[in-house]
């Protein structure tokens, strides 16, 4: 069996490579993401990797248990066919990294704070998606790398909307400011120190409503914002998805799932993500402000696609005890 591995800054040109120099039967062994460069490792003699014992739980066909998993989330056949047939691409070894393989080329990964952002970002969606927890998660993180932050709410209807930002605010020592309108957003986000972090939290919106649209795009054009969707997993996939298009109709062009601890089945922002042609931001993974954002990778999504069907318990992670000490927010809930 010939084993290579290939480095390329994107997975199409190392799977380029990979048919280049070994053919197209070359078998791909698993993927990573080495900084900015995908690692692929691939192999020729595709009998010999078959005959290799497996490395999964997974006793049953590879593709099988995708199919399995990507029906049990509900995600709809049309894309769930596209990913088992991506998946394909990725055999054999163990249906995490087949998934991951497929997830990856479908699904961009592009995190709010991998670096600091050029311009302010607005955070939309529908009431109680976790835009204001979000905001705080990301508040947060932007704290732990040092860069100078503002926070803006936008959300004045809300009974103690800006009374919950500005809790958030005070525990991080960040300015917070309040726009009921465009012209109020303009001068609070001049505020901010040249090349800050400014994050805006809007009013729980209706897409179905044009009005609730227009008025964020009016928002988000005024200060030149980028609108990132905010959307909580566990919702019906058609409703999601349809939701989303709105959204990306609107501008926004990133989404961050929330929730994902509470969701049984994440078809729906998979769905969503497809339909609004989104890039995956941060995702929220539990109520904790500290804790409760993550970056999720290809191979931890494929994770928590597969694992109910695997048979495997839903790895959450554990709130922390009652007394245990919260790096950021220990005195302020
Ligand atoms: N379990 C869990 N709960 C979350 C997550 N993100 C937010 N929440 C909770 O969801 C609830 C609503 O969150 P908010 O941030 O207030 O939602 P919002 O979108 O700002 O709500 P409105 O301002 O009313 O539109 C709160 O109880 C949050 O703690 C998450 O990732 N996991
Ligand atoms: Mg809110």
């Amino acid at each position: 069996m010939r084993l290579r591995s290939f480095n390329a800054p994107t997975m199409q040109e190392a799977m380029a490579l990979v048919k280049a120099e070994l053919g197209p039967d070359a078998v791909i062994l698993s993927t990573e993401q080495v900084g900015k460069a995908v690692k692929l490792t691939a192999a020729l003699d595709r009998d010999a990797i078959l005959a290799a014992p497996p490395t999964g739980a997974a006793d049953l066909d590879p593709l099988e248990a995708i199919a399995q998993a990507l029906d049990f989330h509900r995600v709809p056949v049309p894309l769930a066919d596209r990913l088992t047939q991506l998946a394909g691409n990725f055999l054999l070894e163990s249906p995490i990294q087949a998934l991951a393989g497929a997830l990856r080329i479908r699904f961009p990964s592009q995190p709010i704070t991998e670096r600091k952002p050029l311009k302010p970002i607005m955070l939309v969606g529908l009431p109680g998606a976790g835009k204001t927890a979000t905001l705080a998660k990301l508040l947060a993180r932007a704290k732990l790398r040092d860069w100078p932050s503002i926070a803006v709410t936008c959300d004045l209807v809300k009974a103690g909307a800006v009374e919950q930002l500005g809790t958030y605010a005070k525990a991080l020592q960040v300015p917070a400011y309040r726009a009921k309108d465009a012209d109020m957003l303009r001068r609070a986000v001049a505020q901010a120190p040249a090349g800050a972090f400014v994050i805006i939290d809007t009013v729980g919106s209706n897409p179905l409503d044009s009005g609730d649209l227009h008025h964020l795009a009016a928002l988000a054009d005024s200060v030149k914002a980028e609108m990132v969707l905010v959307m909580a997993a566990g919702g019906c996939t058609v409703e999601s998805s349809e939701l989303a298009q709105l959204y990306a109709e609107a501008g926004a062009h990133r989404l961050v799932p929330t929730r994902i601890d509470a969701a049984r089945r994440l078809g729906g922002i998979l769905a969503a993500c497809e339909a609004g042609k989104f890039a995956f931001a941060e995702f929220g993974t539990s109520p904790e402000i500290a804790s409760g954002l993550e970056i999720v990778t290809a191979e931890r999504l494929a994770d928590l696609i597969l694992r109910p069907t695997l048979g495997a318990p839903r790895d959450n992670q554990p709130n922390p005890p009652a007394n245990a000490a919260r790096p950021v927010f220990g005195n302020t809930v």
